[in-house]
């Protein structure tokens, strides 16, 4: 009898365990399964800072240059947190962590998918994310370096941040955070000439621990590097931090030079990491893309869109709209209509689609 009774009671202390597992990867797991679903219906459009401010305007409540030009929201809305690891009141844009925590539910509860970077100052010059004089910065925050201290309280502030991403009824927002972006370039101080590929990975795998292990289960984690058009499989697995660390991959591809080069950089990079990506279970996006203040007004629907129909990525983000430098479109660029047209397509996913 009382094994049979120890029997059950396991059993049932096993079930909770399992209900808990469950419970808790929820919120990032669902929110991959929403992602896995949409793209079989097309492309999402993301926009960073969308609701904060525009070209002619800033910190209106529900206004959006997206929305002025097509009449409907980004399905995805980016926003940045460069600054939290200082405990300042706004981020490197000026833009208010309670206004980011607001917009942020107002986004989840319109239906819409988030997703979240991290633009964080030098910890060893205090200089801004791209002060790259210095190849030792990775290394001085890792385990035993001297800012590693320093860093774990940068790291306690992001964490407390997003902790505070909850519905009304205190249930955590599922977000895309896609931390040390465009690593393979050299720009920020973690990128690719500023520390070695066993320093990235272990300080990609410190911010991620650190952050599961406070509870953060909402996180879907994308890795998003730049635009390289040289990918081999080799080369893009020294950084990569493993299957089991990643959700979702990313390119940051803008038009910098020709109309030409990019179009070729991009479909390699798409083929690269569609193939890959297949091969390994992930889903892959455009986790930023554009062409500064989009001098070609057709750009959208000539140069970008083909690219992008070929291939099965779930989102495409652009970058802010702010005055002199903008990503995005906005009712009174030359390129409004050609972005309506993108609006228009059947393969393309704005917020009413995706509902
Ligand atoms: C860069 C530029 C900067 C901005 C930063 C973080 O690409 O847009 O002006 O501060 O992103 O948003």
């Amino acid at each position: 009898m009382k094994k049979i009774l120890f029997f059950a009671l396991s059993v049932i202390a096993i079930m909770s365990c399992e209900n808990k597992k469950d419970e808790s990867a929820s919120q990032a797991k669902q929110l991959e399964d929403r992602l896995v679903a949409l793209q079989q219906k097309g492309y999402m459009y993301g926009h960073q800072d969308d609701p904060m401010y525009g070209l002619t305007w800033e910190w209106d409540r529900d206004t959006s240059d997206v929305l002025a030009t097509v009449g409907d929201y980004p399905a995805v809305m980016g926003f940045d947190l460069g600054g939290i690891e200082m405990g300042d009141a706004k981020n490197l844009d000026s833009v208010p962590f309670n206004r980011i925590r607001e917009e942020v539910l107002n986004h989840y509860n319109r239906g819409g998918i988030i997703t979240i970077s991290w633009h964080p100052r030098n910890p060893l010059t205090g200089g801004t994310a791209w002060d790259v004089d210095s190849t030792v910065v990775v290394k001085s925050i890792l385990p035993g370096g001297a800012q590693h201290e320093k860093f774990q309280l940068w790291m306690q502030r992001v964490g407390d941040f997003l902790k505070t991403l909850k519905t009304d009824k205190g249930s955590s927002i599922p977000v895309i955070f896609r931390p040390w972006h465009e690593n393979n370039g050299s720009w920020f101080w973690w990128g690719q000439k500023l520390c070695t590929d066993e320093e990235f990975r272990g300080l990609w795998n410190m911010l991620q621990d650190y952050l599961i292990g406070e509870g953060l289960d909402n996180l879907l984690w994308s890795y998003s590097p730049n635009l390289d058009g040289n990918w081999t499989e080799e080369q893009f697995l020294l950084r990569y931090p493993g299957n089991d660390r990643v959700t979702l991959i990313g390119e940051d591809a803008y038009q910098w030079g020709t109309e030409e080069d990019f179009v070729k950089q991009l479909t390699a990079d798409l083929d690269f990491l569609s193939d890959f990506a297949k091969k390994n279970g992930k889903l892959i996006a455009l986790t930023e893309c554009g062409y500064k203040n989009i001098p070609d007004s057709t750009w959208w629907t000539r140069v970008l869109k083909p690219v992008m129909d070929k291939y099965p990525i779930s989102y495409f983000h652009t970058w802010r709209n702010y005055k002199e430098e903008y990503f995005g479109p906005a009712p009174q660029l030359p390129c409004a209509a050609d972005f309506k047209k993108l609006y228009d397509a059947d393969n393309t996913l704005f917020l009413k689609d995706i509902q």
